[in-house]
C-alpha cells in the first residue's frame, strides 16, 4: 500500500497510523461531568499516512478527500484559530499537545513531518471523527518526537488536547480511539482514566444508523451551552450546601457522600424548572457578569442570557445511574438482560431527548421507527442529529434495515450506499501503527 503524499511523489517508506472511532452504548453528555460512560470502537476509522522530514520544520498536511483541502505550516509556530471551524484544527490540537508535553521534557523537536489523511467515518454524526484526528496528530508527534507517552498518558492528553478546537468535551472518545480492544466494549471512568472490560450479550446486535443530520460540534454552540448549564447547576447546589465553588457534578456528589439517587433528589428539591437568568445566576453566585463570562462560561457562551439547570442535571444523574445499570447487567447475564439494557437504552434517549434537549426531529423519527423491532435505540455521541445505536435480535438485521430503508432513506431522496448509512457493529481494536519500512 502506498500513498501519494505528494502530488509529484509516491512516498517510498511511511507509516501508518489508524485512529478509532467509537459508538456509544450509554452514558451521553456526562463524561465532562466526570461520570463513567461505555462505548465502543467500531472498525472505520481514520488513516494517517505520514513521513518524517528531518530537515524541515514543517507540518504538510494533506487528505485524500478533496472537499477538505490541504494545509501547511510552521511546527514552530502553531496557532488554532477556534473561529475557522478548519478540519486542521483537529489534527492540529493532538500535534500541539504533544509539542507542548515535547518541550516539558526539553526533547528536540526542529523536524517536520508530510501527512496524508483518508477517513471513512461519517463526519459529524456523533461517531467521534473529530478525536480520531485529534488522536492522529498526537500518535504522529509522538513517534517523530520521541516523546515516549503510553497510551493511557495519550488519551488523556488529546482529550485535553481537543478543547483547542473550542469545544469543551470530555474524555470519552480519546479514550475508547486509543484503548479500544477487540472483542470488549469498554466502561471508561476518570480521575484517573482508566478502562474495564464489558462483554456485550452474544445473542443481540448493535446496529449504527445515520440520520444524515450533520451535527458539527466546534460550529455551534449548543454542545458548550449544555456544558455550563450543568456547570451553572452545580455551582448553585455547591453553594447552597456550603460546599464553595464546585463546577463538577461528580465533585459535588463526592463532596457531599450521596448516591446518584439523592442527588437526583437534591435537585429536583433545590433547582427550579425556570431557566436561571445570568443576573440570577449572579446573585446567587455573588459574582458580577463579568466573572461569570471569565470564570465560567466559555468563549462561544458569553452572550447566553438564560440557563436550563435543574433539567440538564437531571439527566446527568440519571444518565449515571444508567451505565452503572447496564454494566452490571452485562457483568450478571440472565435471561431478561436484553429488555433491561433495551430499557437502559431507550431511557437515556428519553432523557437526552427531553432533559438534556440534545435531539433532532428527524433523529427521534428515525428511533422511533427502529423502536418496536429493537430491545432499545437511542441517538449516540453529542446528538443534534448524527446517528443513533439500536440493539436488536440478530435475526432481525434484515427486517430493519429494509424496513428502515424505505420508511426513512428513500425518504430522504438523497443518493447514498445503504451500507454506508446503517451498519452492524461489533467492537473494534483501539488506534494502531502500521510500518511499511
Ligand atoms: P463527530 O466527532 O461527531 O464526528 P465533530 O463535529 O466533533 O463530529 O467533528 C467533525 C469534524 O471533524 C468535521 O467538521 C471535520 O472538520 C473533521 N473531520 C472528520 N472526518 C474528517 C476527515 N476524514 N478528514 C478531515 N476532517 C475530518
Ligand atoms: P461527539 O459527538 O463524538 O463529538 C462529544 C464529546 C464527548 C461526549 C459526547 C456526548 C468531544 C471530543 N466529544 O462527542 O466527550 O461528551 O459528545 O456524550 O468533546
Ligand atoms: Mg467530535
Amino acid at each position: 500500500m502506498s500513498f501519494k503524499i505528494k502530488s509529484s511523489a509516491v512516498v517510498e517508506t511511511l507509516d501508518i497510523r489508524r485512529a478509532q472511532h467509537r459508538v456509544n452504548l450509554i452514558g451521553e453528555h456526562i463524561d465532562y461531568c466526570g461520570y463513567s460512560v461505555l462505548p465502543m470502537a467500531i472498525e472505520q476509522s481514520i488513516h494517517a499516512a505520514f513521513r518524517h522530514i528531518p530537515e524541515s520544520s514543517l507540518l504538510s498536511l494533506r487528505n485524500t478527500a478533496s472537499e477538505y483541502g490541504n494545509f501547511e505550516l510552521d511546527l514552530t509556530k502553531i496557532v488554532i484559530d477556534k473561529t475557522t471551524f478548519h478540519w486542521s484544527n483537529y489534527f492540529l490540537s493532538g500535534v500541539l499537545g504533544v509539542i507542548n508535553m515535547a518541550k516539558e521534557r526539553n526533547l528536540n523537536i526542529n523536524s517536520g513531518v508530510e501527512v496524508c489523511i483518508l477517513g471513512d467515518i461519517p463526519p459529524s454524526a456523533g461517531l467521534s471523527s473529530s478525536s480520531a484526528l485529534v488522536c492522529a496528530g498526537a500518535m504522529i508527534m509522538n513517534h517523530i518526537y520521541e516523546v515516549g507517552l503510553v497510551k493511557t498518558e495519550l488519551a488523556g492528553l488529546c482529550a485535553t488536547s481537543e478543547k483547542f478546537v473550542g469545544t469543551e468535551g470530555g474524555g470519552m472518545d480519546q479514550a475508547i480511539a486509543m484503548m479500544a480492544e477487540r472483542g470488549y466494549a469498554k466502561l471508561i471512568e476518570f480521575n484517573p482514566l482508566r478502562t474495564t472490560d464489558v462483554l456485550l450479550p452474544d445473542c443481540a446486535v448493535f446496529m449504527v444508523l445515520n440520520s444524515m443530520i450533520i451535527a458539527n460540534k466546534a460550529a455551534f454552540e449548543s454542545f458548550n451551552v449544555r456544558v455550563v448549564e450543568g456547570r451553572i447547576g452545580t455551582l448553585v447546589l455547591s453553594q447552597k450546601y456550603g460546599k464553595g465553588s464546585i463546577r463538577k457534578p461528580s465533585d459535588l456528589q463526592k463532596g457531599l457522600g450521596k448516591s446518584l439517587d439523592e442527588m437526583r433528589r437534591l435537585t429536583k428539591e433545590d433547582l427550579h424548572e425556570e431557566p436561571y437568568s445570568k443576573k440570577e445566576v449572579c446573585s446567587i453566585l455573588g459574582i458580577t457578569e463579568e466573572e461569570l463570562e471569565e470564570s465560567v462560561l466559555t468563549s462561544n457562551t458569553k452572550h447566553i442570557q438564560s440557563f436550563k439547570c435543574k433539567q440538564r442535571l437531571l439527566h446527568v444523574f440519571s444518565e449515571a445511574a444508567r451505565v452503572e445499570e447496564f454494566k452490571k447487567t452485562c457483568d450478571n447475564p440472565q435471561q431478561a438482560s436484553l429488555a433491561t439494557l433495551g430499557k437502559l437504552m431507550n431511557e437515556s434517549h428519553a432523557s437526552c431527548r427531553d432533559l438534556y434537549e440534545c435531539s433532532h426531529p428527524e433523529l427521534d423519527k428515525l428511533v422511533n421507527l427502529v423502536a418496536p423491532m429493537a430491545y432499545g435505540v437511542r441517538l449516540t455521541g453529542a446528538g443534534w442529529g448524527g446517528c443513533a445505536v439500536a440493539m436488536i435480535p440478530a435475526e432481525k438485521v434484515e427486517e430493519v434495515q429494509e424496513y428502515v430503508w424505505k420508511n426513512y432513506y428513500q425518504k430522504l431522496e438523497k443518493n447514498f450506499a445503504r451500507s454506508q448509512v446503517m451498519f452492524v457493529t461489533s467492537p473494534g481494536p483501539g488506534a494502531t501503527l502500521f510500518s511499511l519500512e
